[in-house]
């Protein structure tokens, strides 16, 4: 079966999920799905097939869909400026490239609808220390550093905070975020239980672990990621033909030149053949069989024209896209707008329950009561 088949298949899998929600007699909170993305850098393979791609198809069966660029996540280790700007709209480029539409579904930029950080100062309130130094991505980001910027340690609640501004009930993730996705669901419960029922308690919708986690070009043990510092490590979307084919051809695979798909004794081969499945539509199996005889380095040749071929439109449209930033600028505006109408009526009821709310008869009552 082939990638785009198998992701077909779990997004309509989840939609029964969903339909099955919604003839149940009265839904709490109705089905919306919420997931960001960090503008660190160029979308690679791995940010397309873990989650951009199941995204246009959430949009595309008509969910309510919420996309922020979470330029707010991006600020938690150093970063320059101006390449920060320009990852922005080269990042909103890119989606709509991809196909999100920003008729179907929000897409905005986190910074801009304040209600996210100030929700995250509340639920900073209810998280403890203990709990957020347990999580392996604070581990593994921090390990290397002399100071630990704050940020990076609070910025699962943020996450949760971006999630629970828009009530939403489900959340594509890549199998990397499990964990923060886990700490989202115990900070509902909590703010839930002391403070009255606000929040649902949000799902990630994990697909599979093929696509799950696609894996770094250089070190098949790691994903592929933005921020590596070996360029080699990953594709991205916008890539040049030779950067591609450059990239692919040394990759890291093993001593054996055979191409057979095995995950766990050969991961460096089948993350390349998963690649290959995805862009080429064919399933594993069959790639298996038509490549036989090929050894892994001529492979890597095959491989590579068909990433190539199937970024060059995505590319062309890329380019279409950046050639009218005053567009982009619109798109985030009317999405940034839209998210606020939504994450401030949240707030709104977060405040109330907290007690920080004093107006109305409610106002008049403690006055009365003060004097
Ligand atoms: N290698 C990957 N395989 C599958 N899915 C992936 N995702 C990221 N890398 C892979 C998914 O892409 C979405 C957006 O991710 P992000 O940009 O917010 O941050 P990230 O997960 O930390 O991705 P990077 O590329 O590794 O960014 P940096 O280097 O800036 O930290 C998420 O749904 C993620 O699971």
């Amino acid at each position: 079966m082939t990638i785009l088949r198998r992701i077909s298949r779990q997004i309509v899998k989840n939609s029964r999920k969903y339909s099955s929600e919604k003839s149940s007699p009265e839904p709490k909170y109705p089905t919306r799905v919420f997931s960001g993305i960090q503008p660190t850098g160029s979308i690679h393979l791995g940010n397309y097939l873990g989650a951009i791609s199941q995204w246009v198809q959430l949009q595309n069966q008509n969910k309510d869909l919420i996309l922020s660029i979470v330029d707010l996540h991006s600020i938690t280790l150093p970063h320059e400026p101006k390449k920060l700007s320009r990852n922005i709209l080269e990042l909103t480029a890119t989606l709509l490239a991809c196909g999100i539409d920003p008729n179907k579904a929000i897409l905005f930029q986190q910074s801009k609808v304040s209600a996210h950080a100030e929700l995250c100062w509340c639920l900073g309130c209810i998280s403890t220390m203990a709990r957020l130094a347990h999580l392996p991505q604070y581990k593994e980001k921090s390990e290397n550093l002399k100071n630990i910027p704050l940020g990076l340690f609070v910025y699962p609640v943020l996450q949760a905070a971006d999630i629970l501004s828009y009530k939403a009930t489900h959340i594509p993730v890549g199998e990397d975020q499990v964990q923060q996705i886990q700490l989202c669901q115990e900070l509902a419960r909590i703010f839930n239980g002391r403070f009255g029922e606000t929040f649902p308690i949000p799902r990630s919708l994990i697909t599979s672990s093929e696509y799950g986690r696609v894996r770094s070009l250089r070190d098949p043990s790691k994903k592929m990621s933005k921020s590596d510092p070996d360029e080699k490590s990953r594709i991205c979307m916008t890539d040049m033909p030779d950067t591609i084919a450059r990239n692919i051809k040394k990759a890291v695979t093993d001593f054996t030149s055979e191409v057979t798909f095995d995950p766990v004794n050969r991961p460096g081969v089948s993350n390349l053949i998963s690649i290959h499945s995805f862009v080429s539509g064919k399933s594993v199996n069959d790639i298996c069989q038509e490549v036989q005889g090929i050894d892994t380095g001529k492979y890597k040749f095959v491989v590579a024209d068909a990433v190539i071929s199937y970024v060059k439109p995505i590319q062309e449209k890329i380019g279409h896209y950046l050639n009218d930033v005053g567009y982009l600028y619109g798109v985030l505006e009317e999405g940034n707008a839209k998210a606020a109408q939504i994450a401030n009526v949240t707030l709104k009821e977060v405040h109330e329950k907290l007690g920080m709310t004093v107006e109305g008869r409610k106002r008049d009552d403690i006055v009365a009561k003060c004097v």
